[in-house]
């Protein structure tokens, strides 16, 4: 098994040690001792269910007895796929309390990602829920587990049918063991956005992690006295620790989970707990902002409106205090680390044209053209970060990290951005291929890849295209070997191909062929870049 690891070189971590940054705490110790301060406050609210502090830690300690009694050993990775439920705090916590590695796995994910995940980290152990929004989770572990070896274990939240329930997991079996991990070990693996092929895995430290979590309550707010909407899948860096609901955990504030986003879902939620702060990307924002116009429910306890995970444009930005009645936060953070946010004392023009600041003093910025030099204040350069929660390294990926990362351990973001007085950043588009469609990332050459196994497709190149609502949409050009393949089969072959389904493309164009210059072929990026805009051209939107 190759060890998961992250590390900084000795004279950072040192820095950030004497400076308070990094505190030495594990997920384990964190919850143990919440559990003691906070025992009788309410932790979780999802559906009927409303675990207080103390009973959350409960839980968690024994389904940590039941992950050891599995036999997993600490550092085994365990895959977690689970939507906004509150189990999904009981099985994370119970790995960090059994010393286990929690690697997560969006629900929208299917066989393709999810065993490529679970390939690549190893995982000895998959937890899943029973069905969410009509998908049976049931049938997709059957299917990753014929592919993955090491996957032993199922664990189903739910009807289990052959496999393991988690209803009584745990349950008469011996405490586990003090977990040996240490605060420098890696708690978590997120996943990466996958910008250039497949999805990268983001090893993150309990010090790194716990640091950028605590340091973003106190930029967001939050105080064991406030609630915490999970509208967004919590499996995600933005609602999981921007401050999200680790954030919460660690003020001893409630998370209210919400089974959708919809302000159908997300309204009655609010009234009914007073929640005081939540996160959204740029298109659920609209809907909010269109359906609070004639909202029946009480929104007056929100605070505080994140919007994050794809640029939210300042024309919608500016409606967010007058027609929700709370402030905006605008967040621009990345799974690797680094997390901008306004801030909510800025002034409202602050908070509507920029996506914030870093997090910390210690997050080194560089803004650099093509060439690797700084660009003026104002003028927009490639994004370059390091610092005292961004990662070193993805893992075991050479080539990634290589192209991911400069020699002196700074992080090519792909971000294009300029920064403005202040150090607030504007991001102004992107370098790396990958389109951003309602804040979920889609790697260009992943889908070419699938589109060229289809026996009709010569050649396909996919571009993201400027959409009104979801910010950006995801266009494939396909040159056909042979008879030219209708778009809706390319479409339904493509939902055939195991994939989450926002990778499907949203609009297939058929072409004769590429222009290649008269020297040969042009590189992918410039062909992307031509067919996008010959497509906006001919729509009249150059
Ligand atoms: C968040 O994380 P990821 O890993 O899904 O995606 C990161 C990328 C960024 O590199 C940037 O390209 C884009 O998403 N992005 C934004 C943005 N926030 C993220 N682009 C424009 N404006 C924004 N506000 O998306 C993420 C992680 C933690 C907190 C918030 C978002």
């Amino acid at each position: 098994m190759i060890p998961l690891r992250q590390e900084w070189p000795a004279q950072a971590a040192e820095r950030y040690r004497a400076r308070g940054l990094w505190q030495g705490q594990t997920f384990a110790e964190l919850l143990a001792e919440q559990a003691e301060r906070f025992a009788d406050r309410l932790a979780v609210v999802a559906g009927d269910q409303r675990w207080t502090y103390a009973e959350l830690a409960a839980r968690a300690e024994q389904a940590a007895s039941g992950f050891v009694a599995l036999g997993l050993a600490p550092g085994d990775r365990v895959l977690v796929q689970l939507p906004n439920m509150a189990e999904f705090l009981s099985v994370v916590f119970g790995l960090f309390r059994a010393g286990l590695v929690p690697v997560f796995s969006l629900p929208a994910h299917r066989l393709t990602e999810v065993t490529h995940f679970a390939r690549k980290s190893e995982a000895a152990a998959l937890v899943v829920c029973e069905r969410h929004e009509g998908f049976d989770y049931r049938d997709l572990a059957r299917a990753v587990q014929a592919e993955v070896p090491t996957l032993h274990h199922v664990v189903v939240v739910g009807e289990p049918d052959e496999f393991i329930g988690f209803g009584s997991f745990g349950k008469g079996q011996p405490a586990a063991p003090p977990a040996p991990s240490k605060p420098t070990d890696v708690a978590l693996v997120q996943i990466s956005g996958g910008s250039t092929g497949l999805s990268k895995l983001i090893p993150r430290t309990h010090d790194d992690y716990l640091y950028s979590i605590r340091a973003s309550n106190a930029i967001c707010g939050l105080t064991e006295d406030s609630v915490y909407l999970a509208a967004l899948p919590v499996a995600h860096n933005f609602p999981m620790s921007s401050p999200g609901i680790f954030g919460a955990i660690c003020a001893g504030a409630t998370i209210v989970m919400a089974p959708a986003p919809s302000p159908d879902v997300a309204f009655p939620l609010i009234e009914r707990e007073g929640v005081t702060i939540t996160g959204l990307v740029p298109p659920l924002a609209l809907l909010w902002l269109r359906a609070a116009a004639k909202a029946k429910h009480d929104l007056s306890s929100l605070q505080v409106l994140q919007v994050g995970g794809a640029k939210f444009m300042p024309e919608a930005a500016r409606r967010v205090r007058p027609e929700l009645g709370c402030t905006l936060q605008q967040v621009f953070g990345m799974a690797e680390g680094l997390v901008n946010y306004t801030r909510l004392d800025d002034p409202e023009e602050i908070i509507v044209e920029t996506q914030g600041r870093p997090i910390s003093e210690d997050d080194e910025i560089l803004i650099l053209d093509d060439a690797g030099n700084p660009v003026p204040e104002g003028e927009a350069g490639n994004l370059l970060t390091r610092g005292p929660y961004t990662i070193r390294g993805y893992h075991d990926d050479a080539a990634a990290n290589a192209r991911a990362f400069t020699e002196d351990g700074f992080y090519r973001t792909g971000d294009v951005v300029k920064r403005v007085a202040g150090g607030y950043l504007v991001v102004q588009g992107r370098a790396s291929d990958h389109i951003n469609r309602a804040g979920e990332k889609i790697s260009a050459e992943e889908i070419e890849d699938h589109l060229l196994a289809h026996p009709q497709v010569f050649d396909a190149a996919v571009v993201s295209i400027p959409d009104q609502f979801l910010g950006e949409r995801s266009c494939a050009f396909i040159v056909p070997d042979g008879d030219p393949p209708k778009a809706p089969e390319i479409k339904a072959w493509m939902r055939g191909r195991d994939i989450a389904a926002f990778k499907v493309p949203d609009q297939i164009v058929i072409v004769e062929s590429f222009a290649t210059t008269a020297v040969g072929k042009i590189s992918r990026k410039e062909l992307r870049a031509k067919l996008r805009a010959q497509l906006l051209e001919s729509e009249g939107k150059p």
